[in-house]
């Protein structure tokens, strides 16, 4: 069976392909990448090259061998940069994934939904949508990785999260942000992610109001992590010292999953 999963792009042994990036790496990065999880969405992340046949296998791998201490600065860089892409590179239709099917998605009414701020916070205050729409906007034309093997390009708008978090009085120190959705998933983000400035709290997809089936009212977009630490559909926030777990974390998926 995981030999069949491990060949799901044609040519390419997954696993394999795995192994061979991480032998050519730096002893740093290679040490990031092991803990991070080492995965083939964590190499696409790494080195922006999204692998579909054993021709971007290779490339890949050429790319890995080049690696020097200078995309080791970047990659240990808390400043580091997601890619930006433009317009014409958007991914359309852009994919729906959630561990259930897109007719079993949270239907929310925008006008009854607030998110609930909790935690090492000032204010504690909830925030209606209206209220969120007011602040600041934010966009973003990134690649979402997903650790399944699939990765698609996206616009996304809303507001910068470390410009709410600076709003409500958040406790930087803090460890955690911990995010809660309507459809019980969860996921805990640490602060330097939290604070990076393409860290979103997204409220609308390709210039219009965030659909359904990508997390409406709300979802929190990080272009520097995997697809699963961008919580749609999100109904709480919890600023927290506390490592509280998440959805897949729990199920063996190494919270870190990004640069
Ligand atoms: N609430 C919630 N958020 C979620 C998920 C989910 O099942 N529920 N799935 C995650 C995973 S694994 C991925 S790849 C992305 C997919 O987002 P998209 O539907 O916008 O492509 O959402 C992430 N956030
Ligand atoms: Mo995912």
């Amino acid at each position: 069976m995981l030999r069949i999963k491990s060949l799901l792009i044609p040519g390419v042994d997954k696993t394999l392909l795995v192994k061979d990036a991480a032998r050519l790496m730096p002893d740093l990065t290679r040490r990031r990448f092991l803990s991070g999880g080492a995965s083939l969405g964590a190499l696409t992340l790494l080195t922006g090259c999204d692998v579909i046949d054993g021709a971007s296998a290779e490339n890949l791998l050429a790319k890995v061998s080049k690696f020097n201490d200078a995309v080791q600065a970047a990659i240990f860089d808390p400043n580091t940069l997601a890619p930006t892409y433009s317009e014409k590179d958007i991914t359309r239709p852009f994919p729906f994934n959630a561990y259930y099917s897109l007719d079993e998605a949270p239907e929310i009414d925008g006008k009854d939904w607030a998110l609930e701020v909790s935690g090492l916070v000032d204010s504690k205050k909830s925030w209606t949508l209206a209220e969120l729409t007011q602040l600041p906007e934010v966009g973003q034309i990134t690649r979402h990785i997903c650790v399944e093997g699939w990765s698609a390009i996206g616009s996304w708008s809303g507001v910068r999260l470390s410009d709410f978090l600076k709003l409500v009085g958040a406790d930087t120190n803090a460890k955690y942000v911990w995010f809660r959705c309507a459809d019980d998933y969860t996921s805990p983000i640490d602060m330097p992610t939290a604070l990076h400035p393409q860290t979103q709290m997204t409220l609308k997809y390709d210039g219009q109001i965030l659909p359904r089936a990508y997390g409406y009212p709300m979802k929190i977009r990080i272009p520097t992590k995997l697809g699963f630490k961008n919580p749609k559909y999100v109904v709480a926030m919890e600023v927290t010292n506390d490592y509280k777990g998440g959805y897949w974390e729990d199920q063996g998926y190494n919270s870190f999953s990004g640069l």
